[in-house]
């Protein structure tokens, strides 16, 4: 109306009301029904779930989009630093829930929906989560982005809009199959295609140099084919503030979508040849947690994403810039591990051969501007590229890469003089049998911070795999611990314990973790915990009722929740769990009358298609259930359950009911793990080994309250010095040989003794991540882990102080350290401001 524009002009910090603005509950149930009419073109009386789901979803994104154009409009000012957070994954989980609570409207919207005769958590449950992640790295992407915008940092994330995203997991007849992600088939009422900004991307070819006007000497790149990125921008909003920043997913098309020349030759099929070719581009996430060497589609991807992202960051720079000599003071650059690391090369290209800056102060502005963070320490698993792939596919890069190499070594010559053994490690080409380019090296000396993901992992680093590069340049080195945002992974998806915990503290711990300490005062209160211990009743009930109507078993909600989620991976042993699982049974067979607590033994997680001793550990897990679950001798005290296609959503129900958490890989195998984050968080007590950042959980909550077992990180360099022999534990350790024994025998198997014993004998010959070495020691803290929870109130008692204690892993005290200590940038606060009023 006309008082409140008058208003407006006035002071544009007063906003508009109107109906895709206004947050009281009669307007929100009015948009709902407005969008559902004119976007989804329903009228209520025939609209499905999913027609209410989406016109929800884009009442809710109207809210956003005020704070999101204006967040937009000010991190385009010339004093402001932003940050560009790299990733080929971003693995967000379901925006709606999130949205409501970071824009605190969650009750305004439940009452409009109920008034609708609706239920706002089905709606919230209707979301097709975009799956475009593997796991913990791509997860992290996405809490660091909620913690940026929280924390109110400008900043953007680049990525891939993948077509497809992680594959779904069915599992039929206890083994993995893989099901395409049609995550965009209904549409995605989160994003907003950017077409204006497209942008184009060279491939294959070749260079030429050339003198300019000025009689320099230059090179250009001759493409053999040219694609087109176009932009899909998604709203990151922060919690209770006005900042929302872009997640910018790239998607790739045909410069021309027909060939003229050959369409007007009769030749329609390869004239829709290089369309065909161009958007497979990035048309499917790759589905392995480590690299797949050699594939160039995968290195296609790569620069790709990287190669738009860069424009995209230069055109905006030079919008409010007159040069981009100052890029390095508005820009920090993080590569999330090596997938975008060809960004080094990739900015020093567009600097030198696009913006004619000569190679040192190119230089300059380049590493200052990147920053590198890895996320693993098995060699295994370190990008590198064959040098022809590579150079057929980005030859002028490669030559770039050759230039950085040459003055690169030249320094390295000088400070470390007839040391070819440095040389070649440091070298970004590896010249061992066949010629590679190797990433890390790349994104070591591209960038002027590199960091680990927890603390064992960052001194790990600089021991092993960059040790070298350590030795070159200490000063670059540093550590950041992961966290994870307490906004999904409590508010979101632990309504009853946000809700006990706010109701003794406040809510100041939802943006201010370490207030969570407030809690130890109540430890000792006796209602408190039992107002706890109701909390989880109430949320494993929840459980199991998903239990049964997921996979048909029944499990009891007063049993122990033995809760292992993760990829599924050799080094993470799940195998080690059921060797566990096993022994238990065996106990129970033996002695009836064994008092231990009944347990529910909960599995999750995906194997890489290709990765055959991964789907046998599956196969293993449901093997085991299917005897274990249906023997009446055992009384319903075991049950095992492998949940199929764990996600994000998944995980947001799991989580919060877990009583053990397991984190039993290999000491000095996880780089960090976020899980065991989320698991504590939610007051589940962790058993693990001395790996990733279980070492400074347990610091945080207290050894007391925590279950350790398992060789330390150099007692499994010591074990596997000495050439470790499996066997002997094996042979020395009944208990063990009675379980193994039984898989081998086909017992779990219906008498079929080929299909598990893939496993057996990887373990009895090799056993590479010392399973049968940290077995006794395993059994032993289970064997206290029973013995803790048959005493509820202890248990209790050391749940709360894992609760109380975890402020540390908050992904905002991540990223305000990466502010602080890489980035360099300050939070600025956004002013609303009417859209109606932008010229005002
Ligand atoms: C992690 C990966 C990863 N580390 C290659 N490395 C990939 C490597 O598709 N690829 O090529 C995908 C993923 N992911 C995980 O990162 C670590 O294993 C976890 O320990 C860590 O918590 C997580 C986040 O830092």
């Amino acid at each position: 109306d006309h008082l409140s524009l008058m208003a407006s002009i006035l002071n544009p910090n007063v906003t508009i009301e109107d109906d895709r603005t206004g947050l009281d509950i009669e307007t929100i149930r009015r948009a709902v029904l407005d969008n559902l009419f004119y976007i989804q073109g329903k009228f209520p009386a025939i609209a499905t779930k999913h027609d209410f789901y989406m016109a929800l979803a884009y009442t809710v994104r109207d809210r956003l989009l005020q704070r999101w154009l204006n967040s937009v409009q000010t991190n385009l000012k010339k004093d402001v630093k932003s940050v560009a957070y790299l990733s080929a994954e971003f693995l967000v989980g379901p925006h709606l829930g999130n949205n409501l609570i970071n824009l605190d409207i969650y009750q305004q919207v439940e009452q409009a929906i109920k008034e609708s005769g609706l239920n706002l958590q089905e709606l919230i449950d209707t979301e097709e989560e975009p799956g475009l992640g593997n796991g913990g790295l791509g997860r992290l992407a996405a809490c660091y982005l909620d913690s940026l915008s929280s924390l109110e940092i400008p900043a953007i994330g680049y990525g891939i809009r993948y077509e497809f995203g992680i594959f779904d997991q069915h599992i039929q007849d206890g083994w993995q199959v893989e099901i395409t992600d049609k995550w965009l088939q209904y549409g995605n009422p989160w994003e907003i295609a950017r077409p204006e900004s497209s942008v184009m991307v060279n491939f294959g070819g070749r260079t030429e140099a050339y003198t300019d006007d000025h009689g320099a000497f230059r090179v250009r790149w001759i493409p053999e084919y040219v694609v087109k990125g176009i932009p899909y921008d998604t709203p990151i909003l922060g919690y209770k503030v006005n900042t929302a920043n872009t997640l910018r997913l790239w998607r790739s098309e045909a410069c021309e979508s027909f060939n003229f020349e050959r369409f007007n030759q009769g030749d329609y099929y390869g004239a829709v040849d290089s369309k065909v070719h161009s958007e497979n581009l990035c048309k499917v996430l790759y589905p392995n947690d480590e690299p797949i060497q050699g594939k160039e589609l995968r290195l296609q991807q790569q620069y790709f994403f990287v190669c738009c992202s860069l424009q995209d960051m230069i055109r905006t720079h030079l919008i409010e810039n007159s040069s981009l000599d100052n890029f390095d003071q508005l820009w920090a650059i993080q590569l999330n591990d090596t997938h975008p690391a060809v960004a080094v090369a990739e900015l020093m290209r567009l600097l030198v051969d696009v913006h004619h800056y000569e190679w040192e102060p190119a230089w300059q502005i380049t590493e200052n501007t990147f920053g590198y963070t890895n996320h693993t320490l098995l060699p295994e698993a370190l990008e590198k590229w064959p040098l022809s792939i590579f150079g057929r596919l980005l030859p002028r890069l490669l030559e770039i890469i050759y230039e950085i190499n040459n003055r690169f070594l030249e320094r390295v010559r000088i400070k470390f003089p007839d040391n070819g053994s440095k040389m070649s490690s440091l070298s970004i080409i590896d010249e061992s049998d066949d010629k590679y380019v190797r990433m890390a090296n790349l994104a070591c000396i591209g960038s002027h911070r590199i960091n680990g993901v927890a603390q064992l992992h960052s001194e790990l680093l600089k021991e092993t795999i960059l040790h070298d590069f350590y030795a070159l340049f200490p000063e670059k080195f540093t550590n950041v611990t992961n966290g994870v945002t307490p906004r999904r992974w409590m508010v979101l998806s632990n309504p009853r314990l946000t809700e006990l915990i706010t109701q003794k503290i406040g809510n100041r711990w939802i943006n201010h973790l370490d207030e969570l300490k407030q809690l130890e005062q109540f430890v000792d209160d006796a209602s408190f915990r039992s107002q706890w211990r109701q909390v989880k009743q109430e949320v494993k009930q929840d459980l199991a009722k998903y239990i049964e109507k997921k996979v048909g078993i029944v499990v009891n909600p007063a049993s122990l929740f033995d809760v292992q989620v993760k990829r599924i991976h050799e080094y993470k042993r799940q195998h080690l769990n059921v060797l566990h699982i096993i022994t238990l049974y065996n106990r129970l067979k033996h002695n009836p009358n064994l008092d231990i607590p009944p347990r529910t033994f909960i599995f999750g997680g995906k194997a890489a298609p290709g990765y055959f001793m991964a789907k046998r550990i599956i196969k293993l897990i449901t093997s085991v259930g299917d005897v274990i679950n249906n023997d009446p001798d055992l009384k319903d005290r075991l049950k095992v359950v492998f949940l199929p296609d764990y996600n994000v959503t998944l995980g947001q129900r799991v989580y919060p009911a877990a009583d053990l958490s397991e984190q039993i890989s290999t000491a000095g195998k996880e780089a960090s793990g976020t899980g065991n984050m989320k698991f504590s968080l939610n007051g589940a007590l962790t058993i693990g080994t001395l790996d990733g950042a279980n070492v400074e959980i347990r610091e945080e909550v207290g050894a007391e309250n925590f279950f350790l077992f398992g060789l330390t990180t150099p007692q499994v360099a010591e074990v596997k010095s000495h050439g470790y022999y499996p066997r002997g534990h094996y042979d020395s350790n009944e208990e063990l040989r009675g379980v193994l024994d039984l898989i081998s025998c086909g017992f779990f198997s219906r008498g079929n003794r080929e299909l598990l014993q893939p496993i057996v004998d990887n373990l009895l010959y090799d056993d590479p991540y010392l399973l049968l070495a940290d077995y006794q020691s395993y059994i032993n803290s289970q064997e206290e882990v029973s013995e803790a929870y048959k005493d509820q109130e202890r248990w209790s008692r050391m749940s709360i102080l894992n609760v109380a204690r975890m402020g540390k892993f908050s992904s905002d005290r991540s990223i305000q350290e990466y502010c602080d200590n890489i980035w360099k940038v300050q939070p600025v606060s956004i002013k609303l401001q009417a859209y109606n009023q932008e010229n005002a």
